[in-house]
């Protein structure tokens, strides 16, 4: 016999904690998408396809900091205290949300100094108006970093081969130095750092959501050991990151050919979607990369109402065989976007199914009994 069971799933109740509510979109407050709710469609999926659930387990400080400034660390922290402190939840808002935006355009020459008043700091941190902090969202900022660096040290340890960090709210569009896009901490590039430190020499990341992880590309842009390919819409046909995710961006410096970006333009579908993911994995064994993460959202889904790219199900489940079957290397899975909540859980249940743990049974070659699933191969190209 050689068994085969689905991967553990690191989650956190807290992560349910974050309550955007609204997202501010060209000065329109827009029902949020990212919602709690996200969370226990995914939990429900995953539990009824077989899936252990282990607790995430906390993390430091110094964690967050191995890829995030301490000021943005210190910053996400602190601003809802600050701003009910400011007197602004008495004003009538209860959400952080930036109005002032000091850009470098702005400031030309002049050194800025510390704007020194909450309302005008959440700019020097936070790029956009959708991505808004309340009440309760750093514990659940905080508690899907947890998920994330918890898979992370599954992997390091040899507890799991792979592992899928159910983080909520995601991670991928942020920088060193700034959120946005509905994110606060980089998720999964806090992972791939956690691989990196725990013994990886050279670590990849696919991000297969449907917006280009400006984030982690920008984290990694510089260096050799880290891989970084998307696949996503093309930011210049309107999308969101606008300004980044172009074919052109190759990384620079000692880093320089290994950032691959595969924009593909609205309403491509499967082929163009499955023929980038196959192009990505080709690039992750040319770099070498002996552990990967895959930046795991499912927002490309012909359903989703935050993309054109009009993927399927099938998709889906064919773009985790090529990612986690036949890659086959220890990996961490971080939850991204995703948000149609009638489908979600299909989604993501649908591309970890082709991951499985070998419970290892002497005389039997992993793999010789077959899987559940049939086999899909993609040559690199
Ligand atoms: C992690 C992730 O998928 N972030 C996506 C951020 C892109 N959001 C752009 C939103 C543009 C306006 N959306 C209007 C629909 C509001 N429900
Ligand atoms: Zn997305």
């Amino acid at each position: 016999m050689n068994a085969k069971s689905p991967i553990p799933v690191l989650w956190s109740e807290t992560t349910l904690a974050h309550r955007p509510d609204r997202e501010v979109w060209i000065g329109m407050p827009l029902d949020s998408s990212e919602l709690p709710q996200r969370v226990t469609v995914i939990e429900q999926a995953l539990r009824s396809a077989g899936h252990p659930f282990v607790e995430a387990t906390a993390h430091t400080d110094a964690a967050l900091r191995t890829v995030h400034a301490p000021e943005l660390v210190r910053h996400l922290s602190t601003v809802y205290g600050a701003w009910v402190d400011g007197g602004f939840v008495d004003l009538g808002q209860d959400r952080v949300v930036p109005y002032f935006f000091p850009t470098a355009a702005m400031l030309g020459p002049i050194p800025p100094t510390d704007a020194g008043s909450v309302h005008a700091t959440a700019g020097q941190f936070c790029y956009d108006t959708m991505t808004t902090v309340g009440p309760c969202s750093w514990e659940a900022i905080r508690a899907s970093a947890d998920c994330a660096l918890t898979a992370a040290d599954l992997v390091v340890s040899g507890q799991t081969r792979q592992a899928y960090a159910l983080c909520r709210p995601p991670g991928h569009h942020v920088t060193r130095d700034a959120y946005g896009g509905s994110c606060y901490l980089n998720n999964a590039a806090l992972a791939t750092q956690a691989l990196i430190e725990g013994g990886h020499e050279h670590v990849a990341v696919i991000d297969v959501d449907a917006h280009h992880g400006n984030g982690t590309a920008a984290i990694f842009y510089e260096r050799p050991d880290v891989f970084y390919g998307s696949v996503h819409v093309d930011p210049g046909a309107g999308w969101f990151p606008h300004v980044v995710g172009h074919a052109s961006e190759t990384g620079s410096g000692a880093g320089a050919g290994t950032t691959v970006n595969l924009p593909l333009a609205p309403g491509s579908g499967d082929g163009a979607f499955l023929d980038g993911v196959r192009r990505l994995a080709g690039g992750v064994r040319q770099h070498g990369s002996t552990a990967l993460v895959v930046s795991l959202g499912v927002d490309a889904a012909a359903d989703d109402p935050e993309s054109p790219l009009q993927v399927t199900l099938d998709g889906y489940a064919q773009a985790g065989a090529c990612v986690l079957g036949d890659l086959d290397l220890p990996t961490v899975v971080v939850q991204e976007g995703g948000y149609h909540l009638p489908t979600l859980g299909r989604l993501v249940a649908a591309f970890l199914s082709a991951s499985s743990i070998t419970e290892a049974v002497s005389g039997v070659t992993p793999g010789s009994m077959g899987s559940q699933r049939p086999s899909v191969s993609f040559p690199p190209r």
